[in-house]
């Protein structure tokens, strides 16, 4: 028996390819790949992981962290990778929620987070950036350079759980995605087919690996095509910039493209050498998309994808891609726009919601099995909450979004999240919390505010009690004190109204 993922990429590839290019020049080669996972898989094994078990990891951007996903992939255990701007309250909530057997965390964080697993009983490691062999890069790397390059692959079938991503929720409260060792292979085929990846690409990888998009969309293309990337630490105009002409694809989000055009630097002949250019996680505007082509000669391919479903859709490799659209389903995925409430497929052009079935598409919320039932229909549909339309061309566009969720430079927050969190700040009767057009992110946050009767807000005090309990991504970047809020005649606040009114606010 195999497994379904780690040889279903890997199978076949030539261990002498390049898998890896560093900023400080180190390579890695795809052997690394086979003996750091090994290495790591046993060292997983040493403290007791076994198939099923969850392994929660919010570590730094490194090889190594990819070598520690594709450990648990060959140990047969669960993946859970965590945003590295979680601060502890947030992670513990993660902890508790997956029960995970063991934690990684960067080394400089071992103190915020000692006490708390040894309260859960949660086995705890370190894993950081690793420089070199005379510098420790945590426990788990030091275990590893201890243990064989020799690892049994766990078997698994095409159904065995090989990653949990949480992503947050209408009710504040977020909720693990499982996805399957079959859901990650096949939509790592589509992808490395429609978008033509060879060995021959070079893959410029400037995400994060903590979500979808750096971890599966990229990694997982790249070894399965046994490409090789230049692995960036995150994104900085100025090494993007160094690095696109010995690169052949770029994958980003939105503020990504615009940063770069913002540059005199980003020109055709910089580009001379790429080979395509792809966005998604974020609405890519048309105008980016026409500015890009008339500066570059390219066009960006955007794309349409979701934590609970990989990618959905993608502009055509070869025809024509349109802006303001995300292309066309992915084959093997079924797309369908229904009206939101009856379920009943629209005509071409209605707007209606977005609902997708097919291999990529995920098992449910972890622990969570009425969430799970209330988002799929009978027949297997997934209820996205983006509401869209398919064009005269079979074009998909997404139009909005019928789930109270902003998207900031390709990360997402949930307003119910941050507002139960004002709600308890001193002084404050209610707020709502909005996304607003911001210049560099798509969306920023906006806070509202409406003090109790007779209560002077300090909003600057709120300001500094959010940095301990959320990500700096989530906080907003102003807040507003009101003497209250627009409200329907159910008693709904009326955001679409705030949104009106303060649209100008973060410009
Ligand atoms: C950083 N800040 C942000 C964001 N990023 N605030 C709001 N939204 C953000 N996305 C904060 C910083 O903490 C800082 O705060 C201030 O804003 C300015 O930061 P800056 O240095 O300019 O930011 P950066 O470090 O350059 O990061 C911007 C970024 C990054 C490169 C766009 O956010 C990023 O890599 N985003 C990609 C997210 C991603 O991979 N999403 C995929 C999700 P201060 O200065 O006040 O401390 S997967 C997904 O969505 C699905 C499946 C899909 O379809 O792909
Ligand atoms: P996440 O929960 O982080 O996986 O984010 C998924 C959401 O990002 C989707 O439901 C969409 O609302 C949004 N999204 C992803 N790609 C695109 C895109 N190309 N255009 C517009 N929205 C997108």
């Amino acid at each position: 028996m195999t497994n379904v993922l780690f040889d279903g990429l890997l199978k076949g590839t030539d261990p002498n390819t390049k898998f890896a290019q560093m900023p400080d020049g180190r390579v890695y080669r795809y052997q690394d790949v086979f003996d750091v996972s090994a290495r790591f898989a046993n060292v997983l094994v040493e403290r007791g992981v076994k198939p099923g078990d969850r392994v929660a990891a919010q570590v730094p951007k490194s090889i190594e962290a990819i070598m520690l996903y594709l450990a648990c992939v060959r140990a047969g255990a669960v993946f859970l990778p965590l945003n590295t701007a979680y601060t502890t309250p947030e992670v513990q909530y993660f902890l508790e929620d997956a029960t995970p057997t063991l934690f990684v965390c960067d080394p400089a964080s071992q103190d915020d987070y000692q006490a708390l697993t040894d309260k859960l009983g949660i086995h705890l490691d370190t894993l950081g950036v690793w420089k070199n062999e005379a510098e420790s890069a945590g426990s788990l790397s030091d275990s590893g350079l201890a243990s064989s390059t020799q690892f049994e692959t766990a078997p698994t079938k095409d159904d065995d759980l090989a990653a949990i991503l949480y992503t947050s929720g209408t009710t504040g409260r977020s909720k693990g995605a499982m996805l399957t060792h079959d859901n990650l292979l096949s939509n790592a085929k589509t992808l490395k087919s429609y978008w033509q990846f060879t060995d021959q690409d070079v893959l410029l990888h400037a995400l994060p690996i903590f979500h979808t998009h750096g971890l599966f969309v990229a990694t997982n293309v790249v070894l399965i095509s046994g490409a090789s990337q230049i692995f960036l630490p995150g994104f900085a105009a100025d090494t993007i910039i160094e690095n696109l002409p010995n690169s052949t694809v770029l994958m980003g989000v939105p503020t990504f493209y615009t940063r770069l055009l913002d540059d005199d630097r980003f020109n055709k002949d910089l580009v001379e050498h790429m080979r395509l250019f792809i966005s998604g996680s974020a609405p890519l505007l048309a105008e980016t998309h026409t500015q890009f082509e008339a500066r570059t000669g390219h066009r960006i391919l955007e794309r349409y994808g979701m934590t609970e479903t990989n990618m959905n859709t993608s502009n055509p490799y070869d025809d024509e891609r349109r802006a303001g659209t995300v292309g066309f389903p992915l084959p093997g995925v079924t797309i369908r726009i229904v009206d939101a409430e009856t379920a009943k497929p629209l005509p071409r052009g209605e707007v209606g919601m977005i609902e997708v079935r097919g291999p990529n598409v995920f098992t449910g919320y972890w622990q969570m099995l009425e969430k799970t039932n209330e988002e799929f229909r009978d027949d297997g549909f997934f209820i996205t909450g983006d509401m869209g339309l398919c064009d005269e061309h079979g074009y998909i566009q997404i139009v909005g979004r019928s789930k109270d969720l902003i998207i900031s430079g390709g990360y997402n927050i949930y307003p119910k999240e941050v507002e139960l969190i004002l709600d308890e700040q001193e002084g404050v009767l209610e707020s709502a919390v909005i996304g607003v057009p911001h210049a560099d992110f798509g969306e920023g946050v906006v806070g509202i505010l409406v003090p109790q009767p007779n209560a002077q807000l300090d909003v600057d005090l709120i300001m500094k009690n959010l940095q301990s309990q959320l990500a700096r991504f989530k906080q907003p970047k102003q807040m507003i004190v009101v003497n209250e809020l627009p409200r329907n005649t159910m008693g709904k606040v009326q955001k679409n109204l705030l949104r009106e009114r303060y649209a100008e606010i973060l410009q």
